[in-house]
């Protein structure tokens, strides 16, 4: 019976049985918040958080119809399309976000898959942000076990790729991949040795019954993702989501935070997109249940996160400092 179960060091599993999952959001909040917080001192310092800058190294035209994003080629977005940035502009962006004390930097593609001429590029790139001694992170969509290896062999730590929802849910929102395909690219990636950045966007119009599906596939994957970024959606003008109303209960989001913690106790549990619409007492809770990582500077990939003085301020509220 978990809510009964002792806080000592929790073991790390992969063998999470679905009514284990059902039963951790069945639990009362307290008891709840109680297990996460005891399982996130076991492997971590509730007093730091791991700091990541995105960058948008190739925005827009993106051939997926994911509905929840602003650089689909499919909808009609504000989000202008360009072209892959040159490297001197990535490095100087990198060379910020470690001054901003930024220990992880995350480039990211709308991309369906990285073409040959576009994935050398992009090595150069991840090589030369490697130099500076910072954690490099990239999410370019499917990757062949080749382009994995090639990532990895270029000084790449991390590959972002999210599963996003549960597999039911999953063509309400995407009808151009499978979940399948990113179970691929995810095996791939674990294989060519990379750590998996791995996810999903709460607020979809999708029920309880797939945040738990969802959080049981993550934490039955061979390996738990090192990264696991949990998502508020941004809603954006012209995206089929925009309209719908998102009603979540933030005590919900907190609950979801905390089960992810539970699960996947050794991995980093990141509060990621949807920062800017929360509170600052709903990022509090969010960071007691176990979030321990954030998205910081003033933009994600093309929309905004809250400032970096306010983030700042509230770390120092909170007595939290940035892992280094
Ligand atoms: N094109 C690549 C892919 O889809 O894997 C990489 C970039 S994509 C923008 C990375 C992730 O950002 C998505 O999988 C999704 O989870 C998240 N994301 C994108 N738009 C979002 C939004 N409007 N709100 C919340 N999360 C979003
Ligand atoms: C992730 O899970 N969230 C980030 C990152 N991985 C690449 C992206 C959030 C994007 C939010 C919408 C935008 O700025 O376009
Ligand atoms: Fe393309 Fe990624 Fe946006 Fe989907 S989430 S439309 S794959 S950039």
């Amino acid at each position: 019976m978990l809510s009964s179960q002792s806080p000592g060091t929790p073991p790390i599993r992969t063998d999470w049985s679905h009514a284990e999952v059902t039963d951790l959001f069945a639990m009362p909040f307290n008891e709840l918040l109680y297990l996460a917080h005891s399982s996130h001192r076991s492997y971590f310092d509730p007093n730091r958080l791991q700091i990541s800058t995105l960058i948008s190294i190739k925005t827009g035209g993106c051939p997926e119809d994911c509905a929840y994003c602003s650089q689909s080629v499919h909808f009609d977005t504000a989000v202008a399309h360009e072209k892959l940035m040159p490297l001197d502009a990535v490095l100087n962006a990198a060379r910020q976000a470690k001054e901003n004390g930024a220990t992880r930097f995350c480039m990211g593609a709308a991309y369906r898959n990285p073409k040959p001429k576009q994935l050398a590029a992009i090595t150069e790139m991840v090589a030369a942000v490697h130099e500076l001694g910072m954690e490099t992170c990239a999410t370019l969509g499917m990757l062949k076990p080749e382009q994995a290896e090639q990532l990895k062999a270029a000084g790449l730590d991390y590959y972002n790729h999210n599963l996003d929802t549960s597999e039911a849910f999953y063509p309400e929102v995407i009808s151009t991949r499978t979940y399948q395909d990113r179970l691929d690219t995810l095996e791939a990636v674990r294989n060519a040795g990379l750590n998996v950045c791995c996810g999903g966007i709460i607020g979809m119009g999708e029920s309880q019954s797939d945040w738990i599906d969802m959080l049981h596939t993550l934490a039955t994957l061979p390996e738990h993702p090192g990264s696991v970024p949990i998502n508020q959606l941004v809603q954006v003008a012209g995206t089929p989501l925009d309209d719908q109303p998102i009603n979540i209960d933030p005590l919900d989001f907190v609950r979801i935070i905390a089960i992810a913690r539970i699960l996947m106790p050794a991995s980093h549990v990141r509060l990621s997109a949807g920062r800017s619409e929360m509170s600052d007492e709903l990022q509090a809770l969010c960071y007691f249940a176990g979030a321990n990582s954030i998205f910081y500077g003033e933009k994600l990939l093309t929309t905004g996160n809250p400032e970096t003085d306010k983030d700042l301020q509230l770390m120092d509220r909170l007595g939290m400092q940035a892992e280094i």
